[in-house]
């Protein structure tokens, strides 16, 4: 764990230049009505979910190079995710994968309270085929033309629901790799209607407290279709399953250039939005750390859930879906935490009022103004006052470096080449 004096004593090298950016900042808002405090209260109330396979050094189809002190299993996941809540302050549940995290609930409830961790979306796997299991995902799970493994798939998912219910979970985000890589290898038709049959199974088991999310992904691993291929598909499934299924929107699994913000109204107009995994990408599901290629975007999406929950309350699930190559995942889910908020923040600070004016007016320089002048304000000095405030670290990669963090679990963790934290 990181000590709180290595945390205290890399806070007081910073302490007096953010107060100075602090107090500049907060003038600034001050002239155009905005209260610094209450954002950086805002600020606070902010928190996105860790995928607990995100720890691990992810992979490419070519080749995975594992970093030095990789978690070994569940219980080292929640060390690292304890390690990124503790210095951030932003991430304070963890989402499972199953059964790649299987272990005594109790012992994870245990684990997962010593860092004040909670678990967000269970998240079933039919994607790949585990050593013990009777039927192979090779051609398909939950759409797949063999009884058998469908019913298998709907086992599986059923037991996470189970698994979360004795973790505290609230949802099943279920995506599938179901789909075909030739023209005639399948029908769409009979192959999407035999997973809404086996998605109605599951929904069947699930809690009336629970949501389940369909999470759509237009290509890959199946390279031609894919079952839950695009926003539309997922759409239909939420609405003919019921008003516990949702959609889940992955920024990474659309096509080029399509706006996903306006799937986002979409779904929200729907009542259909349930969650939303963060992530970025220059090509296709590239699964690179949040705000790194493309801020601006990641800005638009959040002007959107902001506008909708000032107005519906909408309640989501937040969750980073990345994959961590070439970096230490924990920093890069530090970093990627700190940017999906400043998005968040950057969007609060959007005068709607003076936007709706400008839209109603049809004037659409001003109304293209008002966004980038909220995407242009540099709100670190918030970010950074609400983390000291919640004992997390002005700047959290540089306290981590310092903690000596990683070379610390690297002595007792040895490198391992299979530790789940491929591309999801
Ligand atoms: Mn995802």
């Amino acid at each position: 764990m990181i000590e709180s004096s290595v945390i205290e004593a890399q806070n007081a090298k910073r302490a007096a230049d953010l107060d100075a950016d602090f107090d500049a900042l907060g003038a600034k808002l001050a002239r155009r009505g905005v209260d610094i405090n209450a954002l950086v209260e805002r600020a606070k109330t902010f928190g996105v979910a860790v995928p607990s396979w995100g720890t691990g050094t992810g992979g490419t189809r070519f080749a995975r190079f594992p970093g030095a002190g990789e978690p070994r299993d569940i219980f080292d996941k929640l060390d690292d995710c304890g390690v990124i809540q503790t210095l951030t302050q932003a991430t304070p549940t963890v989402s499972l994968h199953i059964p790649w995290d299987k272990a005594d609930p109790s012992d994870l409830l245990a684990k997962a309270a010593q860092y004040g961790l909670s678990f967000d979306a269970m998240n079933s796997n039919t994607f790949q085929d585990q050593p013990d299991q009777a039927q192979s995902y090779k051609f398909g799970s939950l759409s797949h033309t063999d009884a058998a493994t469908r019913a298998q798939a709907v086992e599986h998912n059923l037991e996470c629901i189970e698994i979360g219910q004795s973790l505290g979970s609230k949802a099943l985000t279920v995506w599938i790799g179901d789909g075909a890589n030739f023209p005639g290898q399948t029908h769409m038709g009979r192959q999407f209607e035999r997973y809404l049959a086996s998605m109605k199974e599951i929904y069947k088991g699930l809690p009336d407290d629970w949501r389940i999310f369909s999470e759509h992904k237009i290509y890959e691993p199946a390279f031609y279709s894919t079952v839950v291929q695009d926003w539309g598909s997922s759409l239909l499934t939420a609405q003919e399953l019921g008003d516990k299924a949702m959609c889940l929107v992955d920024l990474g699994h659309h096509a080029p250039n399509v706006n996903i913000e306006m799937i986002v109204s979409r779904l929200i107009h729907a009542g259909k939005l349930g969650g939303f995994h963060f992530n970025d990408s220059k090509y296709g599901d590239d699964d690179l750390d949040s705000g790194t290629i493309e801020p601006y975007r990641l800005f638009l999406v959040w002007n959107e859930l902001v506008d909708a929950q000032a107005t519906s309350g909408l309640d989501l699930a937040h969750m980073i879906d990345q994959s961590h190559n070439v970096t230490d995942p924990i920093e890069s889910l530090m970093i990627s935490a700190i940017e999906i908020q400043r998005a968040f923040v950057q969007a609060s600070l959007v005068d709607r009022d003076a936007l709706k004016g400008y839209q109603d007016d049809n004037d659409a320089l001003m109304a293209s103004a008002t966004l980038r002048g909220a995407f242009r304000t540099d709100v670190e000095p918030i970010l950074a006052r609400a983390r000291l405030e919640t004992g997390g670290a002005i700047d959290p990669i540089m306290t981590y470096r310092a903690s000596g963090y990683r070379a610390q679990v690297a002595s007792v963790r040895p490198k391992v080449s299979g530790a789940g934290g491929g591309i999801v």
